[in-house]
């Protein structure tokens, strides 16, 4: 089993509040058709849930926020989910959609339920879970980003491979040079952060990578505007990228 995530940055134009990128959207979607083994995919928020979680200051901390905000944010990441699970549907894909609050109870994982979703996944449906606002207890709201569902998922179902795809080659080591770091054994967050993510960026999403890696679960990080790697990676062809070995 292969879990991958889109993430914001590559699924929908950052610089532009409320902007999905279908053209790359669609071209991922249609590499993934090569892909003949049972894949799990989770999407982040980008320009939807992150632009609305930063106006209404909502953060991955429980917290009693702005009712207005949750709603808001909810429903925006239920409209990029609806374009990811239609641009499935046109690639000919069989994406089952999947918000996190149906294996989450509060911030903690239904073991039972995640590990339905490995069955799901076998019997050739996509789940398709996203980054989302979630119900905590007594009035508290958080923000639950895609990686760290990547990071629980592959806990639990300890996937062959988890695969991040952004918008850059893969992590660098110098962001001026683009030095790109092929592999990563140790925790290096040295990235500087994009200011409208509110879940913590690129530095974030490599601790969580690091953690998914020290579970055994090889983890690889591929530009997506180049959907033939992330088709390569999973095949074993000529990979491009950086991987985060535990
Ligand atoms: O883009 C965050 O998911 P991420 C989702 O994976 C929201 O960090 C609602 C901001």
């Amino acid at each position: 089993m292969i879990l991958i995530k889109l993430g914001g940055s590559i699924i929908t134009n950052k610089e532009k509040p409320l902007t999905a990128n279908r053209l790359a959207i669609r071209r991922i979607t249609s590499s993934l058709r090569k892909i003949k083994e049972p894949l799990i995919v989770v999407h982040g928020g980008g320009s939807y849930g992150h632009y609305w979680s930063v106006k209404y200051d909502m953060h991955t901390k429980p917290s009693k926020y702005s009712i207005k905000g949750v709603s808001v944010v909810k429903n925006s990441m239920v409209e990029l989910n609806r374009i990811i699970l239609q641009s499935f549907l046109e690639s000919n894909l069989t994406p089952y959609c999947l918000p996190p609050s149906d294996f989450m109870f509060a911030d903690k994982p239904i073991m039972k339920k995640v590990k339905e979703i490995s069955k799901i996944a076998n019997i050739g449906l996509i789940p398709v879970s996203y980054g989302d606002v979630m119900w905590f207890r007594r009035n508290k709201f958080y923000i639950l980003s895609g990686d760290k569902i990547m990071e629980i998922l592959s806990k639990i179902l300890k996937p062959r491979l988890a695969i991040f795809v952004t918008n850059v080659d893969g992590v660098y080591s110098d962001m001026k040079a683009k030095r790109l770091i092929g592999n990563i054994t140790v925790e290096k967050p040295t990235m500087t952060e994009v200011a409208m993510d509110v879940t913590g960026g690129m530095s974030r999403k490599i601790k969580e990578a690091v953690n998914i890696s020290r579970n055994g679960t090889k983890v690889f990080f591929v530009n997506g505007n180049v959907p033939k790697r992330i088709v390569n990676a999973i095949s074993g062809k000529g990979f491009e990228g950086t991987i985060f070995k535990g």
